[in-house]
């Protein structure tokens, strides 16, 4: 087999979970471009009817489901309605997150809790959904898509990195305990990068000038820019394909080099 055939996707059924838009949505589109099947799911009706929209814009044609990934009802339901129409599920990504910026001992009980129950707790439910066919088949791949705040702390995120860093050790878990049926299970750990979820930390000021936070992480990136959810396509298609069957357990961090650098001085 060439080197690049084996970073296909042909013919493989992958659930990209929360995929109507920003990283998702663009891993889904890598993963089409790839050669797979996709099948996504939100919670909005609104930003489903948006989504198909834009997939078949694209050329694709994705399988949308209203399924909330907190719900392991829900959840079974849309997994064994992908496994009827589309055929097993190959890849998983577990995309769907939220985050809330809250100082911790203003944050409630139950948003931090919401969090972690769609950060990571959803983590495991959607991934025991589809382990089981993976392990019949001895053979999957399950991407769980991490964050710098797997590795670092910051204000007002301690709901997130305490979720994010679980994740990373749910990802090793997963890869311990069921990488002896061929399945990988890896992470990504995106730096910031340019979606929704991160549109408020790089909202002009009322002033016209660049938002503090937007200037901060321009500092504490070697590459000095914000990610693109481009800059995930190849990574999330490398994990998903051949091309990895024996990495298991990592967390790539496609993060321009923040991890690796101590910031640049101030002027
Ligand atoms: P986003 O733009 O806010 O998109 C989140 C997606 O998840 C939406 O499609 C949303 O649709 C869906 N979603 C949220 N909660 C859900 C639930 N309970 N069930 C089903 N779908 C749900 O976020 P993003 O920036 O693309 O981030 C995607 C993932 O990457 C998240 O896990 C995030 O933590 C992570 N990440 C982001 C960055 C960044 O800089 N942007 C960096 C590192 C990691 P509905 O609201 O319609 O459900
Ligand atoms: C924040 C950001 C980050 C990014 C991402 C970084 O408020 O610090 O939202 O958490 O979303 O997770 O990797």
């Amino acid at each position: 087999m060439k080197v690049q055939d084996r970073f296909s996707l042909e013919n493989k059924v992958a659930l990209v979970t929360g995929a109507a838009y920003g990283i998702g949505f663009a891993i889904a589109e890598a993963y089409a471009e790839a050669g797979a099947k996709i099948a996504f799911n939100c919670r909005s009706r609104e930003h489903m009817d948006k989504a198909l929209k834009d997939y078949a814009d694209r050329g694709i044609d994705a399988k949308g489901y209203l399924c909330d990934v907190t719900d392991e009802e829900q959840v079974r339901e849309m997994v064994d309605d992908i496994t009827d129409k589309m055929g097993d599920i190959d890849i998983l990504v577990n995309n769907a997150g939220i985050i809330k910026r809250i100082p911790m001992i203003e944050m409630d009980v139950e948003e931090f809790r919401k969090v972690v129950d769609i950060d990571l707790n959803a983590a495991f439910i959607v991934s025991k959904a589809v382990l089981p066919g993976m392990i019949e088949r001895r053979k999957g791949k399950i991407i769980n898509i991490c964050s710098m705040m797997s590795e670092l702390g910051r204000e007002t995120v301690s709901a997130y990195a305490a979720a994010k860093g679980g994740l990373k050790m749910l990802t090793r878990n997963i890869a311990s305990e069921y990488g002896g049926y061929n399945i990988q299970c890896n992470g990504i750990g995106p730096g910031y990068i340019a979606t929704p979820q991160t549109a408020p930390l790089r909202e002009t000021q009322p002033d016209g000038s660049r938002n503090p936070f937007d200037r901060f992480i321009i500092s504490k990136t070697p590459a000095a820019r914000w990610g693109t959810t481009d800059d995930l396509k190849g990574p999330a298609v490398f994990l998903a394909s051949e091309a990895s069957d024996f990495v298991n357990g990592q967390i790539l961090y496609v993060d321009g080099g923040i991890l690796a650098y101590i910031g640049k001085q101030p002027e």
